[in-house]
């Protein structure tokens, strides 16, 4: 029995799970002093998890599935129907090896040199102008660089409404009423995009590189040995640009920290590879971006004398393992010294899904958000000049997805 598990009282809890945000779970485990608890959300019985020990747990295939554990609502705005993220065993296995294969260490480099070239041309806008908002701009480079990786058409017109489109997508994950509803447009005017692309590319009309992740997901053959509908293909083709984009909001936390933090800026352009590492890694440890996870019980089982019963869903909290005081010292410091002589584990830092990405959930394109920030981060320190007027650099944490306000106000940019 469950009765030590501590329960929150009442009927539903989905308002204050929009209320209080990233600090849902974090709130309640060190107000319950227990790592584990139950809750109600929209009506249904959910326990929340943190915790390192919850992590490895949680990435257990025999214990939990991804089938069924994404809102409705979430698939039509950020993942899509029916799309990788709520996949389990050989069908998942089959289309994750896809996506890993398309993100291997020389195409994380590949997109990290599209990534310098796009800022290098884009100084000689931002000198003439008075000034930019990074965020704003970060978008329609990452939509351009993220789509000619890919082998995607897109014409110049169109690269900014498909940007917005792509944050709108993102940016409705945590949101209910008019956000909800444009993250859900949005998808629908983007998979239609997409499908039309993938549509021309299988008629022979339009010619996709063997190596590219347009090909791969047009011509893409399920764990049955059967081509996808090019809707699915096209809701696929978009999971792999679509979070691309989202390094936006890391880039723009980067400018931030590096603002707030001014002696790091030295520190970074006295140092190399490594730092510009340790401070990437800081950046996605440190600000919030992705709450929590959910997945379903698959069988019945005990763990931590607590009983799990199949359909249960579970959320494990990415924001409070990140500001846990056991596996982070001063937890509420930026300091990119949190990543000297890390040890790298797999279930106590997981702002990307924790585990091993071939056998699991965890983002494929980690490599290429580590790659895409640091060139990103050493163009802010050592290619430009810029200063920062005042303005409004407050985020908040009952907000998800959350942004400072402002989205980073630049002037007088200038190459060094
Ligand atoms: C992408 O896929 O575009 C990458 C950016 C999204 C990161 C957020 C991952 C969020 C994971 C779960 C969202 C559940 C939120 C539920 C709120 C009620």
């Amino acid at each position: 029995s469950n009765e030590h598990i501590p329960k929150e009282q009442g009927p539903d809890h989905s308002l204050s799970l929009l209320q209080d945000g990233y600090l849902f779970i974090k709130n309640r485990v060190e107000q319950y002093d227990s790592d584990i608890f139950e809750t109600r959300i929209l009506g249904k019985k959910v326990v929340c998890m943190s915790g390192a020990d919850a992590v490895k747990v949680f990435y257990d295939p025999n214990r939990f599935q991804r089938k069924w554990a994404a809102p409705y609502r979430i698939q039509q705005t950020l993942f899509g129907v029916g799309a990788i993220q709520g996949m389990d065993g050989e069908a998942h296995r089959k289309l994750k090896n896809q996506y890993l294969s398309l993100m291997t260490v020389p195409e994380q480099k590949r997109i990290s040199e599209l990534m310098t070239q796009e800022l290098q041309s884009m100084v000689s806008k931002w000198e003439l102008a008075d000034r930019i908002i990074l965020f704003e701009e970060m978008k329609v480079i990452l939509c351009r660089i993220a789509c000619q990786w890919a082998g995607v058409p897109l014409q110049e017109e169109e690269v900014s409404d498909i940007a917005d489109d792509l944050i709108a997508m993102i940016y409705a994950f945590g949101r209910v009423g008019p956000e909800h509803w444009k993250g859900r447009s949005a998808r629908n005017r983007t998979e239609n995009w997409m499908k039309k692309i993938i549509d021309e590319v299988r008629a022979g009309n339009l010619t996709a590189e063997p190596q590219s992740a347009l090909y791969a997901m047009a011509f893409y053959k399920d764990h049955n040995d059967q081509i996808v509908h090019s809707k699915k293909a096209a809701i696929e083709l978009l999971n792999v640009i679509r979070p691309i984009v989202a390094i936006s909001t890391y880039i723009t936390f980067s400018a931030v920290a590096l603002h707030e933090n001014p002696e790091t800026k030295n520190w970074l352009q006295s140092g190399g590879m490594k730092e510009l590492e340790m401070f990437t890694n800081e950046v996605r440890r440190f600000y919030p971006f992705g709450p929590f996870l959910g997945a379903r019980v698959k069988q019945d089982f005990t763990w931590k004398n607590y009983d799990f019963k199949k359909g249960t869903l579970v959320l494990l909290d990415i924001y409070g393992l990140n500001h846990n005081q056991q596996i982070w010292e001063n937890p509420n410091q930026f300091n990119p010294n949190h990543f000297n002589n890390w040890e790298e584990n797999p279930y106590t830092f997981i702002p990307q899904g924790g585990g091993d990405p071939a056998n699991g959930h965890r983002c494929p394109g980690e490599g290429i958000t580590i790659e895409v920030l640091k060139v990103s981060l050493d163009f802010l320190v050592n290619k430009i000049d810029y200063e920062v007027p005042a303005q409004d650099l407050n985020y908040s944490l009952d907000e998800m997805p959350t942004l400072p306000k402002s989205g980073f106000i630049m002037t007088k940019v200038r190459r060094k």
